[in-house]
């Protein structure tokens, strides 16, 4: 072999990857996690299902995530959201929460992902910012269709003035495509704020997810499992972290479903290591939410290691 073009290809590929991984994943253990999630309880008897909202800009790959959780825990690709081509506008326009289901025994698993459309620009276009508010608190119902110039009002047949713990949301996430997020203007992260700050005041837990990083990193394209490696991605992790303000803590890349027919393992795993921790965080959130009982009662030392952890996600 030529000794310099060994050299200058392997120093080549070495320069865009650090020698080690710097968060670990469980990549040949995809089994075992998909079960560990079919068997979560949820820790409040109040709530059924971990109800987790979805927002981001229009094409960041929501609609892809939803299905590729859903694929995922079917063992085969279905389409349950509808994902967009490249050159078509928001088709989302209602609030759908998607339960998912175990794709042998059929049952609802303890947790829904919930879809809405995107923020669109313009005054007549997207989401009116108090439904969004509204969709945290539990206030619309799955399968209002959203009116973007006026909120839904309280004498709306699909508004619920009373919400149960069970139709809130509790946990935020906000996907950012890590492909364009250099090109992002400022206004959509200022948008994407607002929502994160609201879902702050009310203690709901936010976490955002990079999607597409296998279009921001050529090593990731060719090799999923460098994800952790690549310089490439921890600099739009960070870059997410700054403009959104969310820690790198909470900050998930993965590669969503999107032109596959078959499943693939490392896919899958980092796609359900994504999942695990938001759910943690959500499950977390409503446990939190119990009442008061002498057993339920966290101990203060309980607190203090979770404001260590999660410093901006705890009151
Ligand atoms: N390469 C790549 N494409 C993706 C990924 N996620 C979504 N897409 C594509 O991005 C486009 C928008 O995705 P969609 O899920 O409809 O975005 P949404 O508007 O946020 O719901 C679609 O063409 C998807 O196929 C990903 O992780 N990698
Ligand atoms: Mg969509």
């Amino acid at each position: 072999m030529d000794k310099k073009s060994w050299f200058g290809k392997s120093n080549k590929s070495a320069s865009a990857l650090l020698e080690n991984d710097w968060r670990s994943i469980k990549w040949g253990e995809e089994d075992k996690i998909r079960k560990d999630l079919k068997e979560m309880k949820v820790r409040n008897p109040e709530v059924q299902h971990l109800r987790i909202l979805v927002h981001g800009p229009v094409g960041a790959g929501k609609s892809s995530f939803i299905n590729s959780i859903d694929s995922i825990f079917q063992e085969r690709m279905t389409s349950k959201a509808i994902a967009q081509t490249a050159t078509e506008r928001s088709c989302t326009k209602i609030f759908k929460v998607h339960g998912i289901r175990d794709g042998k025994t059929r049952e609802f698993l303890p947790f829904s992902l919930c879809d809405i459309m995107g923020l669109e620009k313009g005054p007549t276009e997207g989401l009116h910012p108090d439904d969004l508010i509204k969709i945290l608190k539990g206030q619309i119902k799955d399968g209002h269709k959203f009116n973007p110039v006026s909120s839904c009002s309280e004498t709306e047949e699909n508004f619920v003035s009373r919400p149960t713990l069970s139709e809130e949301i509790h946990c935020l996430l906000s996907v950012i495509p890590a492909d364009v997020i250099g090109l992002m203007k400022d206004e959509d992260f200022t948008k994407m704020r607002q929502i994160k700050d609201q879902a702050n005041d009310m203690g709901i837990p936010q976490l955002a997810m990079l999607t597409k990083v296998e279009l921001a990193c050529p090593e990731v394209l060719k090799d999923l499992k460098v994800v952790y490696k690549s310089k490439k991605i921890k600099e739009k992790m960070q870059e997410c972290s700054n403009s959104l303000g969310v820690p790198m803590n909470c900050i998930f890349p993965v590669k969503n479903y999107h032109e596959e027919i078959d499943l693939n393992t490392d896919v899958n795993a980092l796609l359900l290591s994504a999942l695990t921790r938001i759910l943690d965080f959500a499950n977390d959130y409503v446990e939190d939410k119990k009442p008061p009982a002498p057993a339920n009662r966290k101990s203060s030392s309980d607190e203090q290691h979770k404001s260590r952890l999660y410093p901006d996600l705890t009151h």
